[in-house]
């Protein structure tokens, strides 16, 4: 099952060798590590590590790389419906970055000993998590606006911190995938500008997918604090450096001024400046609504799922004709060096 319990290693390639060692070097392998993490130092992947460090860097990585390839999904509905040649060739580059992503992501959690057709095996047939947010249809074109402001700028908010991340493979990944996503997000507020300066039509169009999204990328940064399992064991190794309420709440108060700009309403009634806090206050968000989503019941699961499933398949011949080609190579240069 892909949670905590996430089986690290499969039948695909050579499995780890069990390191032996005594107690007494398991426990000065665990101080080294400890010492490095309080030191805000890097865990390279050929560095000693716990098991549970491990099997937390996959789950979050894989999860994070699923959500990224599913994720190339509801924006790649509208590339053949993009209202302009400009239109069109931003979304095609932003939905290639998406999937490029994920491919960092997939490498950095291989080099933890799991396998890519582990993972994708996990995601196919339902056992791994990824992000709620891609879980909701795109009915408009200014959906893809909405998702590249505050899909993206939430992404933004959670994946800088990450780039810090203890673990350097990972970290490595995300200042790649930051940079992307920052250009991202601002394609998304840019085509939004260019809607609102529009007819009315344009303009209710915006808020009415403002208005189906809000909600739902708030509880991106995932369960409060106090219903978050993962948190404390995270922010102790240094994989996490803010808290998800931290998160969300750092999102809030980006997002409301922005919004002002843009001349759009957040559909928030309780959303309001906290003079005291130094933050917006807001409402309460739907968390029966988000993990009926996370546990496969959301309106899309069932149909991103099957498209990306069929994807898979109907790319095996690239990945055979990749490895044989692979092998031809391998057979040749063998041949020339005998
Ligand atoms: N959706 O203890 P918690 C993107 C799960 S990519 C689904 O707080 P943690 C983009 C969580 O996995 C966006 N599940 O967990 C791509 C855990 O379940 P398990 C993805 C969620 O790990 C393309 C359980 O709830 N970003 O934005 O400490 C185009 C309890 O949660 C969600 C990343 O993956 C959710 N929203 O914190 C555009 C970033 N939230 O595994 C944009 C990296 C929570 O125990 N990941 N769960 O069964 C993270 O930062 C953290 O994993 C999370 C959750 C903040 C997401």
């Amino acid at each position: 099952m892909y949670t905590q319990s996430f089986t690290v290693g499969d039948g695909n390639q050579a499995p780890q060798k069990p390191i032996p060692f005594t107690s007494q070097q398991d426990a000065e392998r665990l101080a080294a590590f400890d010492a490095c993490i309080a030191d805000d130092g890097r865990i390279e992947a050929q560095d000693w590590m716990p098991d549970a460090y491990r099997k937390t860097l996959v789950r979050q990585i894989s999860q994070h790389a699923h959500s990224e390839i599913v994720g190339m999904l509801p924006e790649g509905n509208w590339i053949s419906r993009a209202p302009s040649l400009k239109r069109k060739a931003i979304l095609i580059a932003k939905v290639q970055d998406e999937g490029g992503h994920g491919l960092y992501l997939y490498a950095a959690a291989e080099t933890l000993g799991t396998s890519r057709d582990q993972m994708l095996n996990d995601l196919h047939t339902g056992r791994a998590k990824y992000s709620s947010i891609f879980n909701y249809p795109t009915l408009t074109w200014a959906d893809v606006g909405v998702i590249g402001w505050l899909v993206d700028g939430a992404a933004i908010m959670n994946q800088i911190p990450l780039c810090r991340c203890s673990y350097g493979p990972y970290a490595r990944a995300m200042v790649r995938v930051c940079k992307e996503e920052s250009f991202h997000q601002r394609q998304g507020y840019e085509s939004l500008l260019v809607m609102m300066q529009g007819t009315d039509g344009q303009r209710a169009m915006v808020q009415d997918a403002v208005n189906r999204w809000w909600w739902k990328c708030l509880a991106m940064f995932g369960p409060p604090d106090a219903d978050s399992p993962n948190s404390a064991l995270g922010m102790r190794w240094g994989i996490k450096r803010f808290s998800n309420d931290e998160l969300r709440q750092k999102f809030v108060d980006a997002i409301v001024p922005q919004a002002k700009v843009l001349g759009v309403t957040l559909p928030d009634p309780d959303l309001k400046w906290n003079a005291e806090r130094g933050h917006y206050d807001y409402g309460a968000i739907d968390w029966d609504e988000f993990w009926a989503t996370v546990n496969g019941n959301g309106p899309c699961n069932r149909e991103r799922l099957a498209t990306r499933v069929k994807a898979h398949e109907d790319g095996q011949w690239v990945r055979d004709a990749a490895l044989a080609h692979a092998r031809k190579q391998a057979a040749r240069r063998q041949q020339e060096a005998a």
